[in-house]
């Protein structure tokens, strides 16, 4: 059991202290999830769903969730208040561990919250941490998090961050399926960010996505795609990141809704969502 040290930030999940309504508030979003990610999410995530029998009825019990996933990738799941400070959500990483809410959203809030809950969590971000290539891209972004505050360059990680790990989609046999965690866990965004016209679908480049600012208040703007998760893995292990932070407080951010004239386009998007927002 972890202990109550702050830099840990870790609580007891204290499994048996959730009520009948909260389990069922679980199930609720779960089974609405599962019924329309089959042929809209990457199959990797949906056979992490699977093989860490996330599909059985009621809140997951981090105990043995973790000895699960342990056995697969070395990672761990365990309970904390909320969002974590940067420097030691970089350092759980990095030992790969997963920090995850233990509370369960509101009814009212069934379709959106701002803070991160179990659900986001848990069903959003463990099930690809049970594949080998995307445990390992988890563990690397931690310690690539704890180098980038050297820098002062965290701004520029948590970019990738959420472009990916967050908001990420991959092209699997030629079609866009969603992965990211702020994705899959969202009933709306799951279809917004496939099918809708307004937000734009651009190839995934690290210099690229590091000046892209980004919206954490209404859909994206932008998705960016990445061709496997080995190729994401390789291009953030490959690159020297000192010169990369170096080379880009150069040049300019990037509003989340531009298309620059060397993106690789899949879609380019009418923004028509955004422009109804700001009028
Ligand atoms: N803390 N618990 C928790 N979960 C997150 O996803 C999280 C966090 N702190 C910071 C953070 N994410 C992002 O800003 C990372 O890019 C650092
Ligand atoms: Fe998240």
């Amino acid at each position: 059991m972890q202990g109550q040290d702050p830099a840990d930030w870790t609580i007891p999940q204290d499994w048996s202290s959730y009520t009948p309504a909260e389990h069922a508030m679980w199930d609720r979003l779960f089974e609405r999830q599962a019924k329309m990610l089959p042929g809209r999410a990457s199959p990797t995530f949906l056979n992490g769903l699977d093989v860490l029998r996330l599909s059985k009825p009621g809140i997951p019990d981090f105990a043995e969730l973790s000895k699960r996933l342990g056995r697969l990738t070395g990672w761990q799941v365990v309970a904390v208040p909320g969002l974590v400070p940067d420097e030691d959500f970089f350092r759980h990483l990095a030992n790969r561990t997963f920090v995850a809410a233990r509370f369960v959203r509101a009814p009212e809030q069934m379709d959106y919250l701002q803070e991160p809950d179990i659900f986001h969590d848990v069903f959003g971000h463990v099930p690809l941490l049970a594949n080998p290539v995307f445990a390992d891209y988890m563990q690397a972004y931690g310690e690539g998090g704890l180098r980038s505050l050297r820098y002062g360059a965290m701004n520029r990680l948590a970019r990738l961050y959420w472009y990916t790990v967050e908001f990420g989609l991959i092209r699997e046999e030629g079609q866009l399926r969603v992965y990211g965690a702020g994705i899959v866990s969202s009933f709306g965004e799951s279809r917004f960010a496939l099918d809708d016209p307004s937000p734009s679908r651009i190839a995934l480049d690290l210099r690229r996505v590091m000046r892209t600012q980004y919206r954490i208040d209404d859909f994206q703007q932008t998705y960016f795609v990445i061709d496997s998760f080995e190729d994401l893995l390789r291009q953030t292990l490959e690159t020297d990141f000192a010169p990369l932070y170096a080379e880009l407080d150069g040049a300019s951010d990037l509003d989340p809704g531009v298309v620059l004239p060397d993106d690789r386009v899949f879609h380019r998007g009418s923004q028509i969502r955004t422009a109804a927002a700001g009028s």
